[in-house]
């Protein structure tokens, strides 16, 4: 009986796409070998190369890996036109047929708000003295003299302000802590069910007079396009870490529109996040799908005080306009995803965003 390495060997001779596909998986240590073994067939030596990659294709489809290889179920900036489909994932992932309401913080109403509308603002969830406490730290990661010349540091393009500083829970004590309090960890864990692991943490500052626009965007479609996330199975925590007004550039979103995702029109420049974090050009929806989306959802614009929290889904459409106001508008930003909806190759075809934008080997919380 011939071992799964030298069936391997024996099929990739033969130029066979899927094996190609496969070998490449183990290779890159996204595949364990040994489930090979559980493909029926996988030993039978009596069928041909055809037929037994078409088993194994059918087979492995099943797991998230080899359908994220083989299928893109979120094309984007492929084409010369914009589309808008309906998204294919669950919103609450956690709320699957026969599973008991997950416990957390969040409420059965709350979730099904979250469900509806794509997003949830908490007032007032962290103290003032645990907001003081993120601030302090803010201005000490500020004050390191290295940070500036830092890639994981965003410039305002018209000012020398700092826009966003990335990785920050793994910069610092304090904001590792934060990424594993209960009130950020086990809510997002009732949305997407468990294991989660941070794939992004950033400050953005906005500050004031000096703060500039995030244009209209789906988080998602850059993680998917630029990063290889395969799913939507990710949520962003946005704590307020100074009041948001409505002039120092809240974040807006548009509810429901977490339900349609909408592929852009341009191709991928190489190395686009060095120019997109401060202003992104690729992977920005259209005039049409955009106004359709708030003609049917709306605009909502969720303002209150320091330690507000604001949970949305990957794919919500949000943005926010440049702080005309003197007060700084800082939001600390956490993303979790699920451990089954881990990174593949982007599906733009380039290489990763390095791993201060997007983790690849972060454990699980
Ligand atoms: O490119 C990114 O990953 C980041 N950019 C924006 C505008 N929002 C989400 C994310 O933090
Ligand atoms: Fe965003």
């Amino acid at each position: 009986m011939k071992t799964v390495c030298t069936r391997l060997r024996l099929h990739l001779k033969h130029r066979n796409p899927v094996y190609r596909g496969i070998a490449a998986l183990i290779r890159t240590g996204r595949l364990q070998k040994r489930s090979l073994n559980s493909v029926p067939g996988w030993r039978n030596t009596a069928w041909n190369t055809a037929t037994l990659g078409f088993i194994v294709q059918r087979t492995l489809q099943r797991s998230l890996m080899m359908t994220a290889m083989i299928s893109d179920m979120y094309p984007s900036r492929t084409g010369e036109s914009a589309t808008m489909t309906v998204r294919q994932d669950p919103v609450l992932w956690s709320r699957q047929a026969g599973t008991a309401e997950p416990e957390g913080p969040l409420s059965a109403d709350k979730l099904d708000q979250f469900d509806q509308q794509g997003f949830l603002f908490l007032p007032a969830v962290f103290s003032t003295n645990e907001v003081h406490e993120l601030l302090l730290e803010l201005a000490r990661l500020g004050e390191q003299p290295d940070l500036r010349a830092s890639p994981e540091c965003i410039i305002e393009p018209r000012s020398q302000a700092v826009r966003s500083i990335f990785n920050v829970h793994r910069r610092s004590q304090v904001f590792a802590r934060l990424v594993a309090d209960a009130r950020l960890s086990a809510a997002a864990a009732q949305i997407l069910g468990s294991p989660l692991y941070v794939h992004q943490s950033r400050v953005n500052f906005k500050p004031g007079f000096h703060g500039e626009e995030f244009y209209w965007h789906s988080d998602f479609e850059t993680w998917h396009v630029e990063d290889g996330m395969p799913r939507m199975r990710a949520i962003s925590f946005s704590l307020l870490l100074t009041a948001n007004n409505q002039f120092n550039g809240p974040l807006m979103v548009v509810p429901g529109s977490h339900r349609q995702f909408v592929a852009c029109v341009g191709r991928t420049p190489a190395e686009h996040f060095r120019q997109s974090l401060r202003k992104q050009e690729y992977g920005v929806p259209d005039d049409e799908s955009l106004t359709t989306l708030i003609t049917t959802g709306g605009i909502e614009a969720p303002c209150g005080p320091a330690g507000s929290l604001l949970i949305f889904d990957c794919n919500l459409m949000h943005g926010s306009a440049g702080n005309l106001s003197p007060w700084p508008r800082s939001n600390v930003f956490i993303v979790f995803n699920h451990v089954d909806n881990r990174l593949v190759d982007p599906f733009c075809g380039l290489p990763p965003r390095p791993d201060y934008i997007a983790t690849r080997n972060e454990g699980a919380l």
